[in-house]
């Protein structure tokens, strides 16, 4: 199979982090993306060309809003610190607020969820180019059954109207909407990110045309802590279009791999025209955030078990931190899909 990159994403480069009680590097480097194009490159897989289709398919489902902020940040930067080389949200307006600020600093907050999303000078050209990548991922499937996406930064945390979890375009939902619209028919997607898929989940939460299924570590005391839990089914059109599958911390090849095996069956019933599946490496067994114990050896396993369901495949890279065995899970995972 083929995959798609964009040189854009090394425009954002996330320095700082705060991560239980430390401000340490920021893990979505893009070193992550070099060290992954060439990991494939070596392997011998081949680059398609990546395509300009502009914003209408990112409109399809993020709001005019929250794009025109993202887009237009920066060159109003002066109005928080005209010096600055990246703005971190700080603070953010939770469930009892719902004013929209007129100043930046709190529109900041507004389009953010957590401290984990900063604005730097090429964040939106990074962002855009992910999403381009995607789509371009998404015709190469349409026209050749697979492909994948190398997308970063990652999307899988961003809603409608937010960023978070390192996420500001959803990659996987921007290609997957459009999957749906270019097939006129019903679209799963399968996260397999160590961490619960809940932009994807909000964004497609009440449509029946999108199945929504992310197998995840417990959120119970992991990120995103406040979605992924099995109960959120959907609602309206939606209602019973969204499965959630929170595993134990620690859990390793084979229970993940039953788990899989259930996922697929709720795939299968659904009856889509394409898959997309949201490709987290960061449920190895190494990954510096991770909580499971996925092998090398154990994501050919799930690569296998995924393409031997037989559908249109499209894979986008979501998240997967450094690690020496990075690159590696890749590869097997790639190779498990013998195409
Ligand atoms: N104690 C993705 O993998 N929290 N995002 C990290 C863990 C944020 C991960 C701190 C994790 C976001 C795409
Ligand atoms: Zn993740």
């Amino acid at each position: 199979m083929r995959f798609f990159y964009s040189d854009t994403n090394k425009k954002y480069d996330p320095e700082t982090f705060y991560r239980k009680g430390t401000v340490i590097t920021h893990p979505e480097r893009a070193i992550r993306a070099t060290i992954l194009h060439d990991a494939l490159t070596a392997a011998g897989f081949s680059e398609g060309p990546v395509k300009d289709y502009g914003l209408a398919p990112v409109l399809a489902v993020h709001t005019k809003d929250y794009v025109d902020f993202l887009s237009t940040f920066w060159a109003k930067r002066a109005e928080i610190n005209a010096d600055s080389t990246e703005f971190i949200p700080t603070h953010f307006p939770r469930l009892h607020m719902h004013h929209k600020p007129t100043g930046l600093e709190g529109l900041l907050g507004y389009y953010s969820a957590d401290t984990s999303t900063a604005i730097q000078a090429g964040t939106w050209d990074a962002v855009y180019g992910a999403a381009q990548v995607a789509l371009s991922a998404a015709d190469e499937m349409l026209a050749t059954g697979v492909a994948y996406a190398l997308c970063r930064p990652p999307g899988h945390h961003a809603y409608a109207d937010c960023s978070g979890g390192f996420c500001y375009l959803n990659n996987t939902a921007i290609a997957a909407h459009y999957i749906g619209a270019q097939k006129n028919g019903p679209v799963a997607i399968l996260d397999i990110d160590v961490h619960h898929g809940n932009g994807t989940q909000g964004i497609f939460y009440n449509r029946g045309d999108m199945l929504t299924v992310s197998i995840h570590a417990d959120p119970s005391n992991y990120f995103p802590y406040y979605a992924g839990y099995a109960e959120e089914t959907g609602e309206g059109a939606g209602k019973g279009a969204n499965v959630n599958m929170p595993l134990a911390h620690k859990t390793g090849d084979d229970a993940y791999l039953a788990a899989l095996e259930k996922a697929l069956d709720r795939i299968r019933d659904f009856k889509p025209s394409a898959l997309v599946v949201a490709l987290g490496l960061d449920a190895s067994e190494h990954d510096p955030i991770g909580v499971l114990k996925i092998t090398t050896e154990g994501f050919n396993r799930i690569a296998r078990k995924i393409a031997a369901a037989g559908y249109p495949t499209l894979l986008v890279q979501e998240g997967g931190y450094l690690t020496e065995q990075l690159p590696l899970n890749l590869v097997s995972f790639i190779r498990g899909f013998k195409a």
